[in-house]
């Protein structure tokens, strides 16, 4: 039996773009037929922190957690009812990070509500943050609905209820009194020098089940001293002038990182840090300080963390220790390549450090991912120039997922930017109903760009890039048919498929190239404003796109992987 059950629910599209998200459509025991060079795509998902960090708090005050993540597992309304009758817990928490979470939270819910109607209910995660009155007032079955930081909050509901007290005043709330939603105030934050360790249900589970543990997620720091306009951290519940950035202890997170990897031979972490370098000296100090740690310790690790271009860390010395100490890559918070952009972002940094960033990573052989945004509200046909200039001249658009670039700001509510789109434009959700409807309705604004011009080539932008994208993520898949074809055709004395295989290589390998020419002829064409410039622009982005696949594939790509299906055979397309 437990005294809390926490739960992540699954992600589900909800119809608004989306690119970043961990949809996994295998349960673990797909994952273990895999064959292991196709289970790296998979470990791509990550822990859920804030559930971690409640249930590691919870446990160190002495409560019985269950935390259960429901990505790559896929149950059943019985088998959550089952767990919530089996458990008998006196507190469930489903945590929503972002709005993929929604609607499987609401499924959640009911299933919790259906094993047991007086058990109580919280929400909480990321997303509530600023849509906690809202998710308060369109999904009442929940007792409350919790903002901010919640370690807290969670401890503050638990010794009610297991005192019988009323709860209603514990910070950090919104919930229903009276006939109306109220809230009890802002969070109390919790002293990260003395915070126990996030808990390590998901790892547990997998090590459980034969799924090997090389990753895990943690953080040194919460919060950011900066303010720009597209973010939620610089209206965090609970945060002050004086407190906007807090630490943990570098000695603290290097014994951590050998509990980990002692306990589940963790070899790569991410730092889920909002900021990892901090402001100014105290950013540096604290950085610099942890890498000299895990040095100090000679520990084996890589790493993965987020940052301002104007921390301290953009500084040769710094970033050597850093890349020393494991830091193999690092997103840092670009945004854009035209001055007026970062201006109305309130980005409060210059296009010339980004420029200065970019070469110093390359230098110093560090993976750069840029954060960045290519259409926000404002954006004009310069600016979108300036941003293609950017790329080219800081030669950035090799990285992993080249076109990620194409990416447009969310207006997510508790923003600056969602309360400056005044005339917002009703979203089309046509596969989300009921309560996750009415929050999803509310939580952003769409908008529409007062040049019509760089409205057209952001649509064309981005439905053939997302054409590309998909292809990208099918390559591990059609790589993995060509290698196991190859041999089962050996062992016949048959010619292998070698040259296929270099063929989808170089065909990845180019498109950073093809990105720059897909910006390009965009740009030029929505200069030029023929008629129908919408149209012009979809089919001469595809046939650019086509004309790179034949040249790289010998096919368009359809073609090509058609033609692999058939080479290698239906019988091993399904396996
Ligand atoms: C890691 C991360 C991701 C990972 C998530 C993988 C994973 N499982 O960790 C990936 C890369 C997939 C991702 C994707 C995206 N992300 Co993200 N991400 C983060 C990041 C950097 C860290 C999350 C984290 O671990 N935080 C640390 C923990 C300790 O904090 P926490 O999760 O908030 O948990 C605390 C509270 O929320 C609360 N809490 C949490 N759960 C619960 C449950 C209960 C019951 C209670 C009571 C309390 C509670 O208590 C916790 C402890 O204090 C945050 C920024 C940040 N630093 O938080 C953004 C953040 C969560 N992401 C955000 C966004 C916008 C996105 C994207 C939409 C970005 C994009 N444009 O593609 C996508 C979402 C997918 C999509 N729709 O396409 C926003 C969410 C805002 C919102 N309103 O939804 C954030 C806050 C960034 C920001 N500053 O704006 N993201
Ligand atoms: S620097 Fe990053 S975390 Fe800080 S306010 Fe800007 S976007 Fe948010």
């Amino acid at each position: 039996m437990a005294d809390a059950v926490l739960m992540t629910p699954r992600e589900i599209l909800t119809g608004f773009s989306s690119v970043n998200n961990q949809n996994v459509l295998i349960n673990d025991d797909e994952y273990l037929r895999l064959d292991p060079a196709m289970r790296l795509f998979y470990e791509k998902v990550r822990e859920n922190l804030g559930v971690a960090c409640i249930a590691g708090h919870l446990r160190s005050c002495g409560y019985a957690v269950r935390a259960l993540n429901l990505h790559g597992r896929n149950p059943s309304d019985e088998a959550i009812t089952d767990l919530i009758r089996r458990e008998r817990p006196m507190f469930v928490g489903i945590s929503i990070m972002y709005d993929l979470h929604i609607v499987d939270a609401v499924r959640l819910l009911r299933c919790v509500r259906e094993a047991d109607p007086s058990v109580f209910v919280a929400i909480g995660g990321a997303f509530c943050t600023y849509n906690a009155k809202l998710i308060a007032e369109r999904i009442p079955e929940a007792d409350c609905v919790a903002f901010g930081e919640g370690e807290l909050t969670v401890e503050g509901l638990m010794e009610c209820l297991a005192a019988g007290r009323d709860w209603r005043g514990v910070p950090g709330l919104w919930f229903w009194r009276d006939g109306r939603v109220r809230s009890s105030g802002s969070p109390r934050l919790p002293d990260l020098a003395k915070e126990a360790w996030p808990a390590r249900d998901l790892l547990v589970h997998h090590r459980g089940n034969r799924i090997p543990t090389p990753v895990a997620s943690t953080y040194t720091s919460r919060g950011c001293h900066a303010k720009c306009t597209f973010c939620y951290v610089p209206r965090a519940p609970g945060v002050t002038a004086g407190n906007a950035w807090r630490v943990r202890s570098p000695v603290d997170v290097v014994d951590e990182i050998e509990f980990l990897q002692r306990e589940f031979g963790t070899r790569f972490l991410w730092f889920n840090d909002d900021n990892f370098g901090g402001a100014f000296q105290d950013g540096y100090s604290h950085a610099v300080g942890f890498a000299e740690e895990i040095l100090r310790r000679d520990l084996k690790i890589s790493f993965h963390c987020e940052f301002r271009v104007d921390t301290g860390l953009v500084d040769r010395e710094a970033l050597r220790t850093l890349r020393r100490a494991g830091m193999a890559s690092a997103l840092l918070g670009m945004e854009t390549g035209a001055p007026s952009m970062a201006k109305r972002f309130r980005k409060g940094t210059m296009v010339e450090y980004n420029l200065d960033a970019a070469r110093l990573f390359k230098q110093e052989g560090i993976e750069l991912e840029p954060g960045w945004i290519m259409v926000e509200p404002g954006t004009t046909l310069d600016e979108l120039w300036e941003n293609l200039k950017f790329i080219v001249a800081a030669d950035i658009a090799v990285s992993e997922n080249p076109f990620s670039f194409i990416s447009r700001a969310i207006a997510l509510r508790g923003t600056e930017m969602y309360d400056r789109i005044a005339d917002p434009t009703p979203p089309e959700l046509p596969d989300v109903e009921g309560p996750a409807r009415a929050v999803l309705l509310e939580a952003r604004r769409e908008y529409r760009i007062p040049d019509r011009r760089v409205e057209d080539v952001w649509a064309a932008w981005s439905k053939v890039s997302a054409e590309v994208a998909d292809r990208k993520e099918e390559l591990p898949f059609v790589a993995q048919l060509i290698v196991d074809a190859t041999r089962a055709r050996r062992t016949r004395g048959e010619p292998g498929l070698r040259p296929l295989l270099s063929r989808l290589r170089g065909w990845a390998d180019g498109l950073a190239e093809l990105l720059v020419a897909f910006l390009n002829l965009g740009l030029l064409l929505a200069d030029e404003n023929p008629p129908r410039l919408a149209e012009r622009l979809e089919t001469e982005l595809r046939a650019l796109v086509d004309a790179y696949d034949r040249r790289v594939l010998g096919d368009p790509y359809p073609v090509f992987v058609a033609r692999i299906r058939r080479l290698c055979g239906e019988q091993a397309m399904a396996g």
